[in-house]
């Protein structure tokens, strides 16, 4: 499962109960103290995924402690479990426990597609870290698009992400372009709790204080 250099997909790494537990805690960090909404981009435009973060803030483009475009609360705590969780995955991905120990993650980012949300071609480049980024997809089966670092276009693989998937991003692969073109309507988890729709939580290193 190793897609590019880095870049690691486990197919249904989250047990059931693990995702259950997931969507459960996310249900509650959508409700405040910042609620989950949609990102206003600088000029005007309004992402179609719904998003709501622990630890930092991600605005667009920078991190912060207080959700300012939002409602000016500060934000919820990453919890040790899920620091654990994201241990357990670089683990898994790489197989090189001194990365999982090192790996320190003080942000989760967490969105929501509905079947019509998209993610356009971009790069993550607002952490000051080299630590690589864990992507856990639960709900909705989409297409993930993994491009690469000079640009949106080709190259680029399209890979599909079904619920308990695992993805890690480090090394080489930390700052591909990447979206998301489509989410498959209809192909939610009920088991999981998710009757609709796609949530990815990732976790990262900002490497702020
Ligand atoms: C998602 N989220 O499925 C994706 C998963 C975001 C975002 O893109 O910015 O919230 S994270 C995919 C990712 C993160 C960091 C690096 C790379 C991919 N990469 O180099 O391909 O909602
Ligand atoms: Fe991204």
């Amino acid at each position: 499962q190793v897609v590019a250099p880095g870049a690691v997909h486990v197919p249904e790494w989250l047990s059931v109960e693990r995702r259950r537990e997931l969507v459960t805690a996310c249900r509650e960090w959508a409700r405040g103290p910042v609620p989950l909404r949609h990102t206003v981009l600088p000029g005007g435009g309004v992402m179609s995924v719904r998003t709501v973060c622990l630890g930092w803030h991600w605005q667009p483009y920078r991190y912060t402690r207080t959700a300012d475009d939002v409602n000016g609360a500060p934000v919820a705590a990453v919890p040790t479990w899920l620091v654990a969780l994201g241990r357990a995955a670089v683990a898994e991905a790489y197989g090189d426990e001194g990365a999982a120990e090192a790996f320190t993650p003080d942000t989760a980012l967490i969105n929501f597609y509905d079947d019509a949300a998209r993610m356009g071609m971009h790069q993550d480049k607002e952490e000051r870290s080299g630590a690589p980024v864990v992507s856990l997809s639960i709900g909705a089966t989409c297409v993930f698009r993994f491009g690469n670092p000079a640009g949106r276009g080709q190259p680029y693989k399209d890979v599909e992400l079904v619920s308990g998937d695992l993805f890690v991003f480090g090394g080489p692969s930390r700052f591909a372009f990447h979206g998301v073109p489509k989410v498959y309507a209809g192909s939610a988890d009920p088991a999981a709790g998710m009757r609709a729709g796609r949530l990815n939580v990732t976790l990262r290193e900002t490497g702020l204080s």
